[in-house]
């Protein structure tokens, strides 16, 4: 999907000229990228000053667009060079719009205005969209300099490269496998966990042959964060800066969080092509995004992330592999237990909800959901959700009756949603 902008309105208003933010080029402040871009179009220092001191960047672009005022020789020739100069500055000088454009991941952005097929799409939606292809080029280029800032600020240190508490694979082996590119890159790195309690251990144990080092003091250490993190006891000045796959970590500065199915999946897009990852790490990799979409089957696994994984070319069988390491719901313990271990209480539209979560696989699972189900009546619950992975169905149990949810998910609010569409809740 693309993402459209129209002026400097809405989500991604940010990405126009006109949106309020200013930098610094030559020593000179422009209020914004449009300031910048008009004033350029001139040598005479009175106009350009007059240009950059106008109040607003529409009155800037009236004068720039001023064809009794006598322009740069060539500056047709110059235009798309100087646009891309001062947008980048902007993006550069304003780290909070500069992470934003990050997060826009690989996706086409196309400026919306009709009026223009140069810069934007025009009226038939097909126009040269200039704008659009400058923002994904600065984009490109702003998500370097970040990781070189990173690389920069690691030389010469002892770097602990660390994810979460209670870590999971994707945590543990986005952890080793930054540790083994910054070492390519000649810097100290160490791979690290904060504890390892480890999440899906039995997946770890499996396929991890390296040592790690527990950390759980963290002064006078210098930190690069991986997955799902936040700083949780780690001083902020110690953090040179985090690759996530959440936008959770804004505390810090030298940020690369987007949206990926796992962490070690951003990691092999964002250095596929500086970094030759071996077959081992590819399938780590694979494992990461694999214990993160509950076996490619989520709604997180979006299509650019199964163009990513499918180029990783692992040899994983998946469904081998999702019977031996996913932990769906055990049905060697008791009944109650199952009902309450994975628990809920939402307050929907005036109803008191109270879901139980039970996963399966289909082997024996009508048994189990019969047994189940006579059982609901002496437990504290109202909504029971089975998801069956085999069969990649979802049944929802409410108040005596059973739905078959169209679609597969372990989504409560979704469900919750469709109750309320069938005009149940
Ligand atoms: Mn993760």
């Amino acid at each position: 999907m693309a993402i459209e902008f129209y002026k400097e309105f809405g989500e991604y208003g940010f990405l126009a000229n006109y949106s309020p933010y200013g930098f610094y080029k030559n020593g000179i402040y422009y209020p914004t990228a449009e300031h910048y871009y008009q004033a350029e179009k001139f040598d005479d220092p009175v106009i350009q000053k007059k240009i950059i001191c106008a109040e607003t960047p529409r009155l800037a672009s009236e004068i720039g667009r001023d064809r009794s005022l006598v322009r740069k020789n060539h500056f047709r020739d110059m235009k798309l060079k100087v646009m891309y100069d001062g947008v980048l500055e902007k993006f550069r000088q304003n780290p909070e719009i500069r992470s934003k454009l990050i997060e826009t991941r690989n996706q086409e952005i196309r400026e919306m205005t009709v009026k223009e097929s140069y810069w934007g799409v025009g009226p038939e939606f097909d126009g040269e969209n200039h704008m659009g292809k400058i923002l994904m080029m600065v984009r490109e280029q702003v998500k370097k300099e970040v990781l070189e800032e990173i690389l920069n600020q690691a030389k010469d240190k002892k770097v602990y490269v660390i994810g979460h508490h209670h870590p999971d694979p994707d945590s543990v082996f986005s952890s080793l496998i930054l540790t083994h590119i910054l070492k390519s890159y000649g810097i100290d790195a160490v791979f690290a966990v904060r504890d390892d309690e480890f999440v899906e251990k039995k997946l770890i144990d499996d396929f991890l042959e390296e040592d790690y080092e527990v950390v759980d003091d963290y002064s006078d250490k210098a930190f690069i964060l991986v997955d799902h993190n936040n700083l949780d006891g780690i001083p902020k000045e110690n953090v040179l800066g985090a690759l996530d796959h959440h936008i959770i970590t804004n505390e810090v500065s030298n940020l690369i969080e987007i949206e990926y199915a796992s962490c070690g999946l951003l990691l092999y897009d964002l250095f596929r092509e500086s970094y030759d990852f071996s077959e081992e790490e590819r399938k780590l990799i694979g494992l990461t995004v694999l214990s993160d979409t509950e076996y490619l089957v989520s709604s997180r696994f979006g299509l650019e992330d199964q163009k990513l994984y499918k180029d990783l070319n692992t040899s994983i069988d998946e469904k081998e592999y999702q019977k031996k390491y996913f932990e769906t719901t055990d049905f060697s313990d008791t009944i109650s237990h199952n009902f309450h271990k994975d628990y809920k209480e939402y307050h929907f539209h005036g109803y008191d909800i109270k879901r139980s979560l039970i996963t399966s696989y289909h082997d024996g699972w009508e048994k189990n959901y019969s047994n189940y189900i006579l059982e609901i009546t002496n437990h504290d619950i109202n909504l029971l959700i089975w998801c069956d992975y085999e069969s990649r169905t979802t049944f929802v149990y409410y108040q005596g009756k059973e739905y078959i949810f169209p679609y597969f998910t372990t989504s409560t609010n979704l469900v919750l949603k469709y109750l309320e569409k069938e005009r149940v809740l």
